[in-house]
């Protein structure tokens, strides 16, 4: 099949670089989005959200001519739903983005096109919700237009590179369905593209970062434990993940981001009977944050400070993970609105979004001001500038030597060296 000219809905971190990626390989390409603030600031060559080299592919396709934003889709051969699915309070998979985004297609679908759906959805999310929405139109899924689930699997961080060198999965509500989409993909993408059936691939995408999700859950287990027993986790992963049939990932401060720490609740949601493991690998995962906590409680302890309630803490990173600038459910900001809620003086320092503000935490524009006068620095997230810390220029600007590394990111001879006490995540033997 071929494609002129396609709609993307949705500008976010994966509507917008796939929208840029399919217009600067010469297809027409309208990018809609339903906030006004992103259509605008698009349209004046501004850029909503940081990702390394967007910025030069999306002036490249606004400058080409082949993609206009808009903020409501037009007819079109092919329609692509990137829109977020965030979870509600209970958990539950907010669809209202997908629904809304269906309906506005629906006017303008005609016979032969295709529509799209990329965002991460519960299993028969395709079938049994996307379907009798775009039959509103008075068109048969399957007979008279393509429909299929095409997940994305890109890494933040990677994404321009990811979007076109992952494999692909395409699931179609029928076969040609799924032709089409590969058709539609193949105009970029050099992986494998993998056809299948439409609930097949939405749970593709749920498998694999819940997969992710259990094995962090237990690598955090592994970090609890080896502190019990008075071992290094980190030396004992190194040692385990030489058996060629292990491989154990690394603990830290909790699992964050839009995807990994949402998506497994999608299963959960869709059976819950059927997934406790699922389910309290999330739990596990999700009271990391605390257990930081509580070994900084005893850092402070063990320095002969009262403990938390008055202390000053510096924590350093808190996006969800090295080296991106997304603050979604980060496991840095859960700890430090624990530490505050529970009285310290939190002093936040994010290398990659210093004008970032949290409720609760005083933000530092410099890493001079946020240790200043600290009794603790914290290392929650191993962004590269803050893993180069160096702690002999530090050490005179804090009022208590004590460093704790959540994500194993400091050599703990240097900072020792430099005359701190010094905790690891998974490998402190607290005294009794
Ligand atoms: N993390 C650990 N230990 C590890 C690995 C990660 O604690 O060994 C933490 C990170 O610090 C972070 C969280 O887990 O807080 C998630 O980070 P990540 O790098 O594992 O994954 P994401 O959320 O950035 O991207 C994931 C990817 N999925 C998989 O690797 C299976 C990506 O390929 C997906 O496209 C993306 O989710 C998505 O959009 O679903």
């Amino acid at each position: 099949m071929i494609f002129e000219k396609i709609c993307v809905i949705g500008l976010g971190y994966i509507g917008l670089p796939t929208a840029s990626t399919f217009a600067n390989h010469g297809l027409k390409v309208v990018g809609v989005d339903v906030n006004q603030a992103v259509v605008e600031l698009l349209r004046n060559g501004g850029l909503h959200i940081h990702e390394p080299g967007l910025r030069t592919l999306v002036q490249a396709a606004i400058g080409s001519g082949n993609l206009v934003i808009s903020d409501s889709p037009e007819t079109a051969d092919a329609f692509i739903i990137a829109v977020p699915t965030p979870f509600l309070a209970d958990k539950r998979a907010d669809m209202r983005f997908v629904e809304a985004a269906a309906q506005s297609i629906t006017p303008h679908l005609r016979h032969r096109n295709l529509v799209v759906l990329e965002s991460t959805s519960p299993p028969r999310t395709t079938l049994d919700r996307l379907v009798p929405i775009l039959e509103g139109s008075g068109l048969k899924a399957g007979l008279d237009f393509h429909l299929v689930y095409s997940p994305e699997r890109v890494l933040p961080g990677q994404i321009l590179r990811e979007l076109i060198e992952n494999a692909r999965v395409v699931g179609g509500v029928d076969r040609s369905s799924a032709e089409a989409g590969r058709d539609l993909y193949s105009t970029f993408v050099r992986g494998e593209i993998v056809l299948t059936d439409a609930t097949t691939a939405e749970m593709v995408k749920l498998m694999e970062n819940t997969f992710r999700d259990v094995n962090i859950a237990v690598a955090n287990e592994f970090s609890r434990l080896a502190d019990r027993f008075g071992i290094d986790v980190w030396e004992a992963i190194e040692i385990a993940n030489r058996h060629p049939r292990v491989e154990i990932l690394r603990p830290g401060p909790g699992v964050g981001g839009h995807c990994i720490s949402v998506d497994p609740w999608f299963l959960v949601e869709a059976a819950p009977e059927l997934t406790p493991l699922i389910r309290i690998a999330r739990q596990v995962n999700d009271d990391q944050p605390l257990f930081v906590v509580q070994m900084i409680e005893r850092a402070l302890k063990e320095a002969g400070l009262p403990g938390i309630p008055g202390s000053r803490i510096a924590i350093l990173g808190l996006a969800y993970k090295s080296d991106v600038d997304d603050v979604r459910e980060s496991p840095a900001i859960e700890v430090g609105r624990l530490l505050s809620t529970r009285g310290a003086r939190v002093n936040a320092y994010e290398p990659y979004k210093r004008d970032l503000q949290v409720e609760g935490l005083q933000i530092a524009a410099t890493i001079e001001s946020a240790i200043s006068s600290a009794d603790l620095i914290a290392l929650l997230v191993g962004h590269k500038p803050l893993v180069a810390l160096d702690p002999v220029k530090l050490v005179d600007q804090v009022r208590c030597r004590l460093a704790v590394d959540a994500v194993n990111g400091w050599q703990e001879k240097t900072w020792k060296a430099a005359g701190f006490r010094f905790y690891r995540i998974g490998a402190t033997s607290f005294e009794p």
